[in-house]
């Protein structure tokens, strides 16, 4: 066995299926035994950003390692954006860089790719990673890896692993079984009971989950967890989709931008628990001074914060388990809060009222008639469309990617099914890949909203669809803009893109073009998208200039409340 070999055979151990990777010289060597071991398929695309959100996507969507190879310097370097935004976002990504060999770094002179010395991209990327190491010696390579692989999968962040390019095919031992770092029982007993006895002490306990419980496999328990505990359940604004489809979850807390009885449960809670939940702007921003933390029971990171104290090394697994296990099953543990009624939805917007669990109404019924589309149709579109699949056999059909822009709060209003998207970095030039991704991984077609700013990004990654045998569907929010950013800033120009026509772009890519500016022309553009298979689809949605969704609207008006901000 070799070092690479060993490092393929410790990745599918731990759950990794394929590596997605741009070669260049210092990491031909590794990149030949990828291929011809075959121990995991190699799937190349074309600029290292949609590599890393590509990868990114494929470790959030199975919670698994996603994998990264790259080469040296132009290519490791172009990538740190997307892995910055894995670790911001607590995704499992390993990145794997090709290097200047030893013998190769004495000779003294300045190597290709090098920014300041050799060492300049291990330091850039000790920013971006939760563990690092090198693979410059047979000896401690497996070690190493098991080490850097084991912080991935616990701390579910990435981590950087440099391969020198005389390395990969220097004999080695194999890399131990993954074996999880202990950690003291009685601890976790404790925080368990004490958690249980300030939610069973709190009149308005609150149940909010957040991606941590996605990335470490746990909404199923969670949700029995809920069950048990008889408390209201809501998603941070990034855990947005998790406890998919569970009666006992209410809806997405987003403060004073959103909906108001689930904000009012939230803030008025004395006895809040939040389960992986990350303390972001974008989670909190619009509410944090109304969250009593003397109230507030925390658990995120291997910590769990208590009010004014704090529990180490509990994993949130450890925790969830401990709490599961003082519950008997069956039982209700906390006084249940009154459940609000359903808002109405106004008479003259598209869709029908359609309650899903107590107070979040997601609207279905779309109307394809000639009126422009806005955004909030696409969003009912998508209620139809995902109640169709959902009556299907398939418990996870269609996972849906998303970019920033008003594409993401469009997708609150889209009722929660298996997604991905950038809730708290925020990096444009997600989506796209992160689709491609979606599919490779879980082969599963998939569906992704973008808007034309993000498109251009990392669009051209669809030039590779036919060749990977994928046919996904994107729907681009074509509005002209960087919409978004107009809608912070109404009064200045520079917000303004050029219309493309992204249609003609898909033709040209492999894949196929529709176009649609009002909802008959949606509607049909859609269902034929979702019909045909065997190349990507992308619908170029016209929009109307200033067409943006109702939460975009709210959460702008907001954060600009909240933050003061003119
Ligand atoms: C890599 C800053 C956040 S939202 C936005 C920008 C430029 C406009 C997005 O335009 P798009 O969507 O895609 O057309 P829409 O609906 O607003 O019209 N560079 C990066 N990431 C971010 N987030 C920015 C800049 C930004
Ligand atoms: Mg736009």
């Amino acid at each position: 066995m070799n070092i690479t070999e060993a490092l393929l055979h410790a990745l599918k151990e731990r759950g990794a299926r394929e590596v997605w990777g741009i070669p260049g010289d210092f990491a031909l060597p590794y990149f030949k035994i990828i291929e011809q071991t075959g121990i995991l398929p190699l799937v190349t695309l074309t600029h290292e950003p949609g590599l890393g959100f590509a990868a990114d996507a494929a470790a959030r969507i199975r919670r698994g390692l996603g994998v990264a190879a790259v080469t040296y310097g132009a290519g490791a370097i172009n990538m740190l954006n997307a892995v910055a935004q894995a670790f911001a976002e607590k995704s499992p990504l390993v990145v794997l860089s090709g290097a200047p060999g030893t013998a190769e770094r004495a000779r003294g002179l300045l190597l290709h790719h090098q920014v300041k010395t050799v060492g300049s991209q291990f330091r850039m990327y000790q920013e971006v990673t939760c563990d690092q190491g090198i693979l410059d010696d047979s000896a401690t390579a497996p070690a190493i890896i098991g080490r850097v692989l084991r912080n991935c999968l616990e701390h579910s962040r990435p981590v950087y692993l440099e391969i020198p390019r005389d390395m990969p095919a220097m004999a080695c031992g194999p890399v131990a079984p993954h074996a999880p770092t202990p950690c003291d029982e009685e601890a976790v007993a404790a925080c368990a009971a004490e958690v249980l006895a300030r939610l069973r002490a709190a009149s308005r306990p609150v149940l909010m989950v957040g991606v941590e419980v996605r990335r470490y496999g746990l909404e199923d328990r969670v949700a029995e967890l809920a069950d048990r505990l008889g408390v209201p359940v809501v998603t941070s604004f990034m855990g947005r989709g998790l406890l998919a489809g569970k009666g006992c979850l209410q809806g997405t807390y987003m403060g004073v931008a959103g909906d108001a009885d689930i904000t009012h449960a939230v803030e008025g809670s004395d006895g809040l628990l939040l389960l992986g939940v990350i303390m972001s702007d974008t989670n909190f921003g619009v509410s944090a001074s109304h969250i009593d933390r003397r109230r507030l029971m925390h658990a995120e990171d291997r910590e769990v914060r208590m009010g004014f104290h704090t529990y180490h090394d509990i994993p949130l697994e450890k925790l969830v388990d401990a709490l599961l296990a003082a519950l008997p099953e069956g039982a209700r543990a906390c006084p249940t809060s009154e459940a609000p009624e359903a808002p109405a939805v106004p008479a003259d917007m598209n869709g029908d009222d359609a309650p899903l669990g107590r107070n979040v109404v997601y609207r279905r019924g779309f109307v394809a008639d000639d009126a422009p589309v806005t955004p909030d149709d696409i969003a009912v579109l998508l209620n139809d469309f995902y109640d169709g699949v959902a009556a299907g056999q398939d418990p996870f059909p269609w996972p849906l990617a998303c970019d920033i822009g008003d594409c993401l709060f469009t997708a609150l209003s889209v009722r929660p099914v298996p997604m991905v998207g950038p809730g708290y970095y925020a990096s444009m030039g997600f989506g796209v890949p992160a689709g491609m991704g979606l599919q490779v991984t879980t082969g599963r077609r998939s569906l992704t909203l973008v808007g034309d700013g993000a498109f251009q990004m990392t669009g051209m990654e669809l030039g590779n669809c036919a060749r990977l045998g994928i046919d996904p569907v994107i729907v681009v929010f074509n509005n002209a803009s960087w919409e978004m950013l107009r809608v912070f800033q109404p009064e200045t120009s520079y917000s303004a893109i050029n219309t493309l026509d992204f249609a003609a772009f898909a033709d040209a890519l492999g894949g196929r073009g529709h176009r649609a500016a009002t909802r008959r022309e949606l509607a049909a553009a859609f269902a034929s998208a979702t019909t045909e298979r065997g190349r990507f689809q992308l619908i170029d949605v016209r929009l109307e200039k200033g067409a943006i969704s109702g939460t975009l609207a709210n959460f702008v008006a907001g954060v600009k409340r909240v933050s003061g901000v003119k």
